[in-house]
């Protein structure tokens, strides 16, 4: 799908709206002053990077909540623009390397690779499924009862995605122009295009969801029954049984284990080793079929210098490995 010479456009979204801890919207400059660009370069890919994208800012006092929701109108705005770029770079049949930035970014990101490539499937590497709708937003969170601290669009994407949520469901607004994501009614991801790797922190809604749908997830508890070789193959035997389709492969780095990449806001233990987080980027790599890549949820204003360097170095060695880095050739 992607044509020679391979282009990768990297996407930087400094952009922390999606959820409440500060510091990553700061995450794609450290990757990319970590020398991701000439790294890539090494590869033998052809990079694009023209600096990081500025967002257009929508101050609190004027996006006020709705519903459950936190700054639905910047979320809204900011995945609206990332779509934007996201799409052109498909179209063009250049690589989309989107640096975030938290994950309510994938709104975008994977809006983008629909428009160029309708029938693109997702894989989704993450410790949380990201499938809150607009109601379960705060269904089962340990801290659900502290209602400040739900309705982080980050923990919804693949909710408005697969056209479990709409605008419909925020449209206390009277201008229907102004609807937060009225812009992603017209996208849908089918459930049965996406598959989950790395799970185990899925809220109780969440859960009713993929049940319903019947979406392909595969645990941490699969990843150590199985291996994890056997797990991507049986997630691509789920959404691409032919190896046929073009793939999206959006990776929240606290899927890794927190001892392995610990800057991250909602850590999770239990999570992959280093390794298996790199052998998903390669076997993608390998099918031929990627084709545009997110890595999201770097920030490194957590926990100590050493701990987010140690998570930039782990982040750029992902994108490395998904980009076609190889040990022995
Ligand atoms: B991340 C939680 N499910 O909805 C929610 O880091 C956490 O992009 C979401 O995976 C984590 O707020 C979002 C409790
Ligand atoms: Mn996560
Ligand atoms: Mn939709
Ligand atoms: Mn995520």
């Amino acid at each position: 799908f992607i044509t020679e010479p391979k282009t990768v456009s990297i996407v930087g979204c400094p952009f922390s709206g999606g959820q409440r801890r500060v510091g990553v919207d700061k995450g794609p400059i450290h990757l990319v002053n970590a020398g991701l660009v000439d790294q890539l370069k090494d590869l033998g890919w052809a990079v694009e990077f023209n600096g990081h994208h500025q967002f257009e800012d929508i101050s609190a006092e004027v996006d006020p909540p709705i519903g459950k929701l936190k700054n639905p109108r910047l979320v809204s705005k900011v995945t609206e623009a990332v779509a934007q770029v996201v799409g052109d770079h498909t179209r063009r049949r250049s690589l989309p390397l989107t640096l975030g930035g938290d994950h309510s970014l994938a709104m975008g990101t994977i809006a983008g690779t629909l428009s160029g490539y309708p029938d693109a499937c997702v894989i989704w590497v993450d410790a949380h499924a990201d499938i809150n709708t607009t109601e379960t937003t705060d269904s089962g969170a340990w801290y659900a009862t502290y209602t400040f601290l739900t309705g982080n669009i980050h923990g919804m994407p693949l909710a408005f995605l697969t056209s479990l949520s709409g605008s419909n469901s925020l449209s206390d607004t009277k201008d229907s122009q102004s609807v937060p994501f009225s812009w992603l009614d017209s996208v849908h991801l089918p459930p049965s295009r996406l598959a989950y790797i790395g799970l185990r922190d899925v809220d109780k809604g969440e859960k009713m969801i993929l049940l319903e749908h019947n979406i392909a997830a595969f645990s941490m508890h699969e990843v150590d029954r199985y291996g994890i070789g056997t797990v991507v193959e049986m997630a691509l035997d789920r959404v691409n049984p032919d190896r046929s389709k073009p793939i999206h492969l959006s990776f929240d780095v606290d899927a890794l284990d927190p001892s392995v990449a610990p800057s991250t806001g909602t850590p999770v233990r239990g999570g992959l080793t280093f390794r298996e987080g790199h052998y998903i980027c390669e076997r993608l790599y390998e099918t031929g079929l990627l084709v545009a890549v997110d890595l999201m949820e770097v920030n490194p204003s957590l926990k100590d210098a050493a701990d987010a360097q140690q998570t930039v170095a782990v982040g750029c060695s992902l994108v490395r490995a998904a980009l076609g880095r190889s040990d022995i050739n």
